[in-house]
């Protein structure tokens, strides 16, 4: 039947008629959106709102992730004709109702009105009752889009997979920098510290500010079973918001990023650590920092796409 299906269907991005279901168009062909989804500017019933920020002018190294939301959505094409493997059948894209809402526009020479822009554009999502997975777009995005959760739902769990905790020290409130945005989004009472937690951390930063650390070796040693349960027990029912930096990814399995660092996780491990933080409760999450110029293989890309795949089956398991 989806063999059947995929002589006919094309360019779903545009064409499909319901905002639910699997897809059957050619891999290999067609527009690009995430997951086969429609592209729309409208959210009316609609569960959870696909967006880029296609932004990379505060990386302290390699640049080229405002490439990533496009190269995100090709590598997700290929993983839309069947449930997500390890859910019991569970299928977010056929349960909700899920729409690519396109990227974020901004006058990329205007970088100070950045992230005004950002904050309204995730505020209008969540105004309309969707919630928002983001394809960064390196890692300073998190901050504006955190401004806008907590504007309406008070200090969130932060549950980020990184390998820097990018809580180093900055005072100034005006510097658009991707390794000081969680200081910052501490400082202004955005986070829940007692429930938040960094995994994969593998930089030294003294300061944590409050968040608690499970480093890579920690996940090494005891495992993504032990750490997963780790994580659920760190954030208990709080409102989580996820960031996954896909540098918590070893080099070797998602090399195309800015400021890679050896010794990090595999994808297998974060497969697992995802799978089993099924029933937190999710309200939005982020990847980031995935970077086509350097990713020679598309295999970084395709671990984003199947990140935020998984936050799709988390937001969506906790409200099945
Ligand atoms: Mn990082």
């Amino acid at each position: 039947m989806a063999l059947e299906d995929a002589k006919t269907q094309v360019d779903q991005a545009f064409t499909r008629e319901t905002s639910h279901g699997l897809s059957y168009e050619n891999t290999f062909g067609g527009a690009l959106s995430f997951a086969r989804r429609r592209y729309s500017k409208d959210l009316s019933g609609v569960d959870l709102a696909i967006t880029g920020v296609p932004f990379d002018q505060s990386v302290t190294n390699r640049p080229g992730t405002r490439l990533g939301p496009r190269a995100i959505r090709e590598a997700s094409a290929l993983q839309v004709f069947d449930p997500p493997y390890g859910w019991d059948g569970y299928d977010p894209l056929s349960s909700l109702s899920i729409v690519d809402y396109g990227d974020l526009a901004f006058d990329y020479a205007k970088i100070s009105e950045f992230p005004e822009a950002l904050i309204a554009h995730v505020r209008g999502i969540l105004e309309a009752g969707a919630a928002t997975i983001t394809l960064g777009g390196d890692h300073y995005i998190s901050l504006p889009i955190l401004k806008a959760y907590a504007e309406k739902f008070g200090p969130v769990a932060l549950v980020q997979f990184d390998a820097h905790s990018d809580t180093w020290v900055d005072d100034d409130m005006g510097r658009i920098d991707h390794g000081t945005m969680f200081y910052k989004a501490v400082k202004l009472g955005l986070i829940d510290v007692e429930r938040s937690v960094q995994v994969g951390i593998r930089t030294v930063n003294p300061d944590t500010m409050g968040i608690a650390t499970i480093d890579a070796r920690e996940v090494h040693l005891k495992g993504p079973v032990n750490t997963a349960s780790k994580i659920r027990d760190i954030v208990g029912n709080s409102q989580v918001y996820m960031s996954f930096d896909i540098d918590a990814l070893d080099p070797a399995f998602a090399p195309g990023t800015g400021t890679p660092v050896w010794g990090g996780l595999t994808s297998a491990q974060a497969a697992i650590m995802l799978r089993d933080l099924a029933g937190i409760n999710l309200l939005g999450g982020d990847v980031v920092e995935v970077s086509p110029p350097f990713d020679t293989t598309g295999a970084t890309a395709i671990a984003g796409a199947h990140v935020a795949m998984e936050m799709l089956c988390l937001w969506g398991w906790t409200r099945r």
